[in-house]
This record gives C-alpha cells, structure tokens and sequence, in this order.
C-alpha cells in the first residue's frame, strides 16, 4: 500500500486538453515519457515554475499554439514502481490562439469527444478524461509498473 500522505514527487507537471465543441485536440507525442501515447499538451515544469505558465509554455512549444484561460480541473499523483515519482496539474480549456502545428516534440490531432482514443492513451485516463471535459474536478493516485497501471485510486470534487 502506498502512503500517499507523506509522498513527495521527484518532478512537477502539467496536461491541458482543450476542448472546442465535440472536439479534442490532442498530441501524438515524440518525445520523452510517453513518447508514441496521444494525450494532452503539457510537460514537466522548469525549476520554479507555476503549473500556468508551464502549461502556457508547453503548448507553445509542443504546438505553437496560445491557451486562453485554462482551468484547472484535476491533480494526477504518480508513483512509478522503478522510484520515480510524478505530479501533474490538469488543465482543460475551451480556447486558443494559434494554429496547431506539428513540432519536434508533437504531432496534433482532433478527435471527436465521444471516440476518444484510449488505446493509445496512458491506461489511467479512461478514469478521469471524460469526466474533466464534463467539468467535474478530481484527484488520481497511481502505481505503474513501467506503462502497466498497478493500482488506482480516484477521488471526486464539486461539478462545475
Ligand atoms: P522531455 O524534455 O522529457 O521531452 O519533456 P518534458 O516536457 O520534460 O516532459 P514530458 O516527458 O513531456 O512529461 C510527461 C508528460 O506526460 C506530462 O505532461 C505528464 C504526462 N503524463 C505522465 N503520465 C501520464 C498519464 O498517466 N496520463 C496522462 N494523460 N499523462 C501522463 O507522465
């Protein structure tokens, strides 16, 4: 059993899914953990950096596009079982400046809402994903084994 009370995870990071419509727009990412997954834009944070700015950041970088007001919806614990640890601010928004572009670190992709891609997405999103495009906030705790979901825990907050 994990304690997640005193936990502390080695880095911070962040994910942003924006939603326009029924559509999502996502990444099929080419680099770094996760590296062939489709998931949100986002990253690890720099040394001193607030989860905002770093999402801001990320999808510039990753797709050269501007996020306009993102809202923060969730905190997804990871507990790797090889000791590395990760925390991850999720963001969802419903704007963007920009054109999405393909970048070194992505290629974007928009999926219809109700045919998102979880075979190809980390194994815990099915847990949360389309519950934070609805809106609700929510907190994962999760043990992986390598890319393999070893435990899961979820708690739920206030639907907005
Ligand atoms: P790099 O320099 O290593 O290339 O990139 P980075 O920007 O430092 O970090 P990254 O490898 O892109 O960070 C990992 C991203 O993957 C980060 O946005 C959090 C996200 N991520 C996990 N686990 C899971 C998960 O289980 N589900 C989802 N949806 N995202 C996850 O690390």
């Amino acid at each position: 059993m994990m304690d997640w009370a005193s936990w502390q995870p080695r880095d911070l990071a962040t994910l942003c899914f924006v939603r326009a419509d029924d559509r999502i727009l996502l990444i099929r990412k080419k680099r770094g953990l996760g590296a062939g997954k489709i998931n949100g834009v986002g990253g690890r944070l720099e040394r001193g950096e607030l989860p905002l700015s770093g999402i801001l950041r990320e999808a510039q970088e990753e797709l050269g596009i501007t996020l306009i007001d993102p809202v923060k919806r969730g905190e997804l614990h990871f507990q790797f079982l090889d000791g590395y640890s990760l925390f991850c601010t999720v963001f969802v928004a419903s704007r963007f400046e920009g054109t999405p572009i393909e970048t070194e670190e992505a290629v974007p992709h928009w999926f219809d809402i109700r045919q998102l891609p979880f075979g190809e997405m980390w194994e815990d999103d099915e847990l949360w994903l389309r519950q934070a495009l609805e809106g609700e906030s929510f907190r994962g705790f999760f043990v992986f084994k390598g890319e393999k979901m070893v435990s899961q825990q979820m708690e739920w907050g206030a639907r907005k």
